[in-house]
């Protein structure tokens, strides 16, 4: 006598679906647009040919997409079950065929258009939770099967017993599926509601971005002056992103001041606008590297909101925090001297995305993020640097955190070929709220030349530079360094991000030939 096979489908049923559930959930926390299943439906649909696609969204009317992933699902609950059977005398054979299920997910999210490392982690969870959860129900069946075999010698072990603790582990397993499936649907919602809100809401006097004139040297492979929401760096520490729709948003301004403010969005709103070009760039970015932007920003002036609740005697600074509990300590004088400083609520004409701080952030030129450009900001506290300590200061980077001044060469690539000759050489350079005056090029340590560079609309933005240098058959350095507008020349000397971000000239090697 042995425990039927319907026990072991069960098993890979139970075990499958609470792996999917996982997964969704998992997708749904960490704000992946899609769960893997999902993922799955919209590439079937892409290998579809169109007039099946079309011929089902006749049919189907809208229904086409649910009846897809209903398809989908049931396919997948079979396969759970064979799977399940199969484990019982072939393991790794029922483990391969969870990963294969997982491959698909892999493919699907991988041919998606802009796929993150991040996209991946659901199918990756829901894969372990699929082994984990079918070899201890497994565990508990063999026992039983054992038990069976031996009959009754030990009373310990009699059936009843290992099939009450089987029974009690599936019934666990079935219920974390279903409350897995509850969060997902939860952390969904929330997204779904702060994302139709977005969708919804209309900012009265956000203009669109008009990219100024002579802005672009014109030189194919340079990084655009403008970035795209989408093409723009992401840097937090936040796993899972606030969802916070607008009408639950609140700030308060306190400590060191005359009167504490309290704000919420539509108190935000009825202040008057600025809108500005500025530069965002990270404290992280190594030499030459790209976790910089430059975007039009729409916000509310912080200098006034501050002066409002009046400062006190001694003040220096503002302690910025997040609602998911990121602090930044600023200065008070940059929050407050003539620069844009602000509350910004859109990014390039549109509400701030979700990952880049909905519903309001703050920026302030000339400062690197980790000091200013808290996303999701519900709080500031004006105070002292002396009284306190945050998020990335706690882990020895420096507590003031002005820009430096870099420039980058975009064209050529490092290790580009190119031809022999007068090559084009291009990129960009910044130092924002001083603005760059001259950006020079040298070949292999010879002397520096200028530079042509383009416009720029203030001296918050980065600026776009070409020079064209003459370059003899065989391998060449190319270098860049810029001078700002005090004056001063960016210096060669070489320093590591940490503290206080990196210095030293960006170095490109070519090979020119004939
Ligand atoms: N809430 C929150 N805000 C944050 C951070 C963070 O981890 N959490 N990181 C900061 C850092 S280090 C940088 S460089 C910028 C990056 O902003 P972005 O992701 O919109 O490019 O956000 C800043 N604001
Ligand atoms: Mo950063």
């Amino acid at each position: 006598m042995r425990t039927s096979r319907a026990w072991w489908a069960l098993s890979g049923l139970v075990a499958g679906l609470l792996g999917l559930a996982t997964s969704y959930a998992a997708a749904a926390l960490l704000h992946v647009r899609e769960a893997p299943v999902v993922a799955v439906a919209e590439g079937i649909t892409a290998l579809t040919p169109g007039s099946v696609v079309k011929w089902a969204i006749n049919t189907f009317d809208r229904d086409d997409k649910k009846i897809l992933v209903l398809g989908i699902l049931f396919f997948l609950a079979v396969a759970f079950a064979l799977l399940g059977r199969l484990a019982r005398r072939r393991w790794w054979l029922a483990v391969t065929g969870y990963v294969a299920l997982a491959v698909v997910a892999v493919v699907a999210v991988a041919t998606k258009p802009t796929p993150s490392p991040i996209d991946f982690v659901p199918i990756v969870v829901g894969l372990l939770v699929w082994v984990v959860t079918l070899a201890v129900l497994a565990e508990w069946l063999r026992g039983w099967e054992v038990v069976e075999d031996e009959g009754d010698e030990d009373p310990g072990t009699e059936p009843a017993h290992t099939r009450r603790h089987f029974f009690v582990a599936i019934g666990g397993a079935a219920a974390l599926a279903a409350a897995a499936g509850l969060v997902g649907r939860i952390a969904g919602n929330a997204r779904r509601r702060a994302e139709e809100s977005r969708r919804l809401l209309r900012i009265e006097g956000v203009t669109a971005p008009a990219v100024p004139a002579g802005v672009g040297v014109g030189v194919d492979g340079v990084v655009p002056w403008q970035t795209p929401n989408e093409d723009f760096y992401l840097i937090d520490t936040a796993f899972i992103k606030p969802t916070i729709a607008p009408a639950d948003w609140q700030l308060r301004i306190h400590g060191m001041v005359e009167r504490e403010i309290t704000l919420t969005y539509r108190d935000l709103l009825d202040r008057e606008l600025t809108q500005d070009w500025i530069t965002l760039n990270c404290v992280s970015n190594p030499v030459g590297g790209n976790l910089v932007g430059n975007a039009w920003w729409s916000g509310v002036r912080l200098a006034a909101l501050l002066a409002e609740a009046g400062p006190a005697q001694g003040a220096d600074a503002v302690l910025q925090t997040s609602e998911d509990g990121w602090t930044c300590g600023t200065p008070l004088a940059a929050l407050m001297d003539e620069r844009n400083a602000m509350l910004a609520v859109a990014m390039n004409g549109e509400p701030l995305p979700i990952e880049h701080g909905f519903p309001v952030r703050t920026i302030v030129p000339g400062l690197y993020g980790y000091v200013s450009a808290t996303k999701w900001v519900v709080d500031l506290e004006v105070t002292t640097f002396d009284d306190i300590t945050a998020y990335w200061t706690d882990k020895g980077w420096a507590e003031q955190g002005p820009v430096k001044i870099a420039s980058r060469i975009d064209v050529p690539r490092n290790n580009a070929e190119v031809p022999a000759g007068e090559v084009v050489c291009a990129g960009s350079a910044w130092l924002q709220h001083t603005g760059i005056s001259r950006v020079q090029v040298q070949v292999d340590g010879g002397g520096w030349e200028d530079a042509e560079l383009a416009s720029t609309p203030n001296v918050d933005t980065w600026v776009q530079w070409r020079a064209s240098v003459r370059l003899e058959e065989g391998d060449h350095q190319i270098r860049v360094r810029a001078v700002d507008n005090d004056g001063s020349t960016q210096t060669g000397v070489v320093a590591d991000v940490l503290p206080d971000g990196a210095t030293g000239w960006h170095t490109v090697s070519v090979s020119a030939k004939a």
